[in-house]
């Protein structure tokens, strides 16, 4: 294995799904138990707000229950003993890789236990459940606050260093995500076109399978672990 100065590393769905958090395109996932265009768009927000809360009110206390998995550590212990720089970039609302300990993550879909004032733009870490008569902690404002995530048709968060990011790694790595879901869906190419060598660790063939120069199938509490092996050893 050559040694790596910059890696940035994508993670989706599937490296929490042995940890118990719900995937979205699987058979038993999120979206064959609901509508997209009820649950993860502002246009369903501003239809039905209360919808909307009671969604990721059920996520967000499920959530008090999780535990990172091994692939989350493995993730944190590449960060830890890794000489060049490691970048986590979740398309997970979870917090299972900072609970695992890993320190530079951007969430590009946001936050579940993070709460967003439309009001006054304010964020605040949340645990309980929001309603619409919520108000704001910031500007006392009731009726404004929502879920801090990403809906389609939403601008995802940081995106000028994710691409920054990503035109200097020399690695990168997909793990846990189908690859249906833009931009990040984009990032293997932007990465390739830069220079990077790119391998997707999933559980089988993502949509963009093709567009890697590696792919490793297995359950990410697997895979992830033995890859993070051969990168530090
Ligand atoms: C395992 C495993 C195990 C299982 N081990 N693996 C047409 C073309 C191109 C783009 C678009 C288009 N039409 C619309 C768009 C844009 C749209 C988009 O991409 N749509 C597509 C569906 C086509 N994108 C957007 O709207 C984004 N914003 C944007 O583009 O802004 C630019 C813009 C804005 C405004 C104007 C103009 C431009 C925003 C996307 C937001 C996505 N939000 C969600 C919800 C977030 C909050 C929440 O969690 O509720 O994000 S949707 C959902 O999908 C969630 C996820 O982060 C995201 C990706 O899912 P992920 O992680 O890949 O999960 P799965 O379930 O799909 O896959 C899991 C994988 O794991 C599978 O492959 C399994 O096999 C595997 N697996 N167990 C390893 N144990």
């Amino acid at each position: 294995m050559p040694y790596y100065e910059r890696i940035v590393i994508l993670t989706g769905a599937g490296i929490s799904a042995e940890s118990g958090v719900a995937t979205f395109r699987d058979k038993d996932g999120i979206w064959a138990k609901y509508n997209i265009e009820d649950v993860a768009t502002p246009e369903a927000f501003a239809r039905d707000p209360a919808k909307v809360h009671a969604f990721y009110n059920e996520r967000r206390r499920a959530h008090s229950g999780v535990e990172p998995n091994a692939a989350h550590f493995a993730l944190a212990r590449l960060e830890r003993e890794h000489e060049g720089e490691v970048l986590v970039v979740t398309q997970n609302i979870d917090a299972l890789h900072e609970a695992a300990g890993s320190r530079n993550v951007i969430h590009m879909h946001g936050e579940l236990l993070k709460a967003l004032c439309s009001h006054c733009g304010a964020r605040h870490p949340w645990r309980d459940d929001l309603s619409i008569e919520t108000s704001c902690p910031a500007c006392g404002l009731p009726a404004g606050m929502r879920p801090d995530v990403v809906w389609f048709g939403e601008m995802p968060y940081r995106l000028d260093e994710i691409y920054t990011a990503l035109a200097r790694a020399d690695l990168f790595l997909s793990i846990g995500t189908s690859g249906t879901v833009y931009p990040a869906a984009g990032f293997v190419a932007e990465a390739r076109a830069a220079g990077a060598h790119t391998v997707e660790l999933n559980l089988e063939p993502s949509d963009g399978a093709a567009l890697f120069h590696e792919t490793i199938h297995g359950p990410a509490g697997t895979v992830v672990p033995a890859y993070v092996e051969r990168l530090l050893r």
